[in-house]
């Protein structure tokens, strides 16, 4: 018996997809088909999947050509697969010619024509509601929102505004496709969702405004200085039923969720001491600190909450504003230490310490892709990652198509009160910053 294998997404199945599968069922008698698992798509960054892993194995299994489906779960997985179920001949369409040459090692490979005139991505863009969204920006530089919005369906960056002219232009012609408007009413008619990435302090106008004109809105944090500012400001949004979204994609991230329900979970036992630190790579801006100090905060809101007793704050600044900043809570539990280094450089980590068990990371922590786990019982290090594509920006705007999809307007990546925490935070810091002077 000549065994067959082919692989796919099979999303929004058609013709194209008809075909492939009958012309592979005449290379052997019986054919074995591999649909991407959710996952598996998630890691390679392809988050345009529309339909789901059951009603994409259902629609394979229509077909009637299929004597076996199985799923694909991880990158490799195919050669084993391949030795598993002792394949001769491996088919796939011409897209993907030349990329799996490595595999003829193995059994017969073959690349077939693929059918013309029809594909999932053209499907899904006939079907799918795409949402413009417009950037508000001081600097010529998108933090990858572009590229990153383009590899989802729903989502395209259409336009940006900045209070100065010259940026906008500048923006518009380093990023194609996105036209600079001057008029900010003009702007806004021509959006649906906004992303807010300028000077901490005009933040909370342009979202007050955004709001107002039914834009659902995505904000670097802190949104404002204030607490009070930005507690009317999440009143807005619900009034006028739009998403206010903090642009945290860590929490998006398959890896820090795994933590979360690590710590969360007790799986470390009771957390005794939590301790990061966070400083500036980007050359570019000059004066980050709060957005660093906002990002910093946010694991320790997510895992100690926001109850924590009392806290000491220790700045260092210069004429420019603060370089560096040591916040120490004690929490009924623990300790916490938050190092923040705006013109001071800190090695960027992450550490946790469980009564059983401990979690580190060293390196960018907010990318998310890896933690250790040293695990007293088992007496060794294990690693946890999962892989992910970009900067994270994607899987943020995939949790956003989500909501629009289910009309919810409420984050459950960053909690409002989550949010509101860091900034009760932020707002002692600055005040701390002010009396100083
Ligand atoms: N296909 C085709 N004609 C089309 C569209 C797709 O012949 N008009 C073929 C593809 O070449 C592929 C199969 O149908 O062999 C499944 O296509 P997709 O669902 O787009 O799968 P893809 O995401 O390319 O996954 O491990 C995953 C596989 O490597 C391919």
């Amino acid at each position: 018996m000549k065994k067959v294998i082919t692989y796919g997404t099979f999303d929004l199945f058609h013709d194209g997809h008809y075909n492939i599968l009958k012309r592979a069922r005449e290379y052997g008698d019986y054919l074995i088909v591999g649909v991407t698992g959710e996952n598996y798509d998630i890691g390679r960054g392809k988050l345009s999947v529309h339909d789901s892993l059951a009603e994409r194995i259902e629609n394979v299994k229509k077909t009637g050509l299929a004597d076996e489906i199985i799923v694909e779960e991880y990158l490799g997985q195919k050669i084993g697969d391949i030795i598993k179920y002792d394949i001769d001949t491996f088919v796939i369409g011409d897209d993907w010619k030349g990329k799996f040459d490595h595999l003829s090692r193995y059994c017969n490979m073959v690349y077939l024509e693929r059918t013309k005139g029809i594909s999932s991505t053209q499907i899904r863009s006939e079907i799918l509601t795409t949402y413009s969204i417009g950037i508000i920006t001081d600097i010529v530089d998108d933090n990858q929102l572009v590229k990153e919005a383009g590899t989802l369906n729903s989502f395209r960056v259409t336009s940006v505004y900045s209070d100065d002219v010259e940026t906008a232009e500048e923006f518009q012609k380093k990023y194609e496709g996105v036209s600079a408007v001057a008029n900010l009413d003009e702007f806004f008619a021509g959006t649906d969702i906004v992303y807010i990435r300028c000077a901490t302090e005009k933040r909370a106008a342009f979202i007050r405004k955004a709001i107002t004109q039914k834009k659902h809105v995505i904000c670097d944090p802190p949104f404002s200085f204030s607490l009070e500012e930005q507690k009317k400001l999440y009143q807005l949004a619900k009034e006028n039923n739009v998403i206010l979204m903090d642009n945290v994609k860590m929490v998006y991230i398959h890896v820090f969720n795994q933590l979360l329900w690590m710590t969360q979970g007790g799986l470390i036992g009771d957390i005794l001491s939590f301790q990061c630190s966070i400083s500036r790579n980007d050359r570019d801006r000059k004066n980050i600190f709060y957005d660093l100090l906002a990002l910093g905060l946010c694991p320790m809101i997510k895992i100690m909450g926001g109850e924590y007793d009392n806290v000491d704050i220790q700045i260092s600044k210069d004429s420019e504003g603060i370089e560096f900043a040591s916040l120490d809570f004690k929490y009924e539990s623990g300790r916490v230490l938050i190092n923040v280094g705006n013109k001071v450089r800190v090695r960027n980590q992450l550490e946790i310490i469980g009564s059983s068990g401990s979690i580190k990371i060293d390196g960018n922590w907010w990318r998310g892709s890896y933690f250790e786990l040293d695990d007293p019982e088992a007496d060794e290090v294990e690693i946890y990652n999962t892989n992910y594509h970009g900067n994270g920006f994607k899987y943020l705007l995939k949790a956003m198509a989500d909501m629009l999809a289910n009309g919810r307007i409420d984050t459950m990546g960053l909690f409002q009160d989550e949010s509101l925490k860091i900034i009760e935070i932020v707002e002692k810091v600055k005040e701390k910053e002010t009396t100083e002077s």
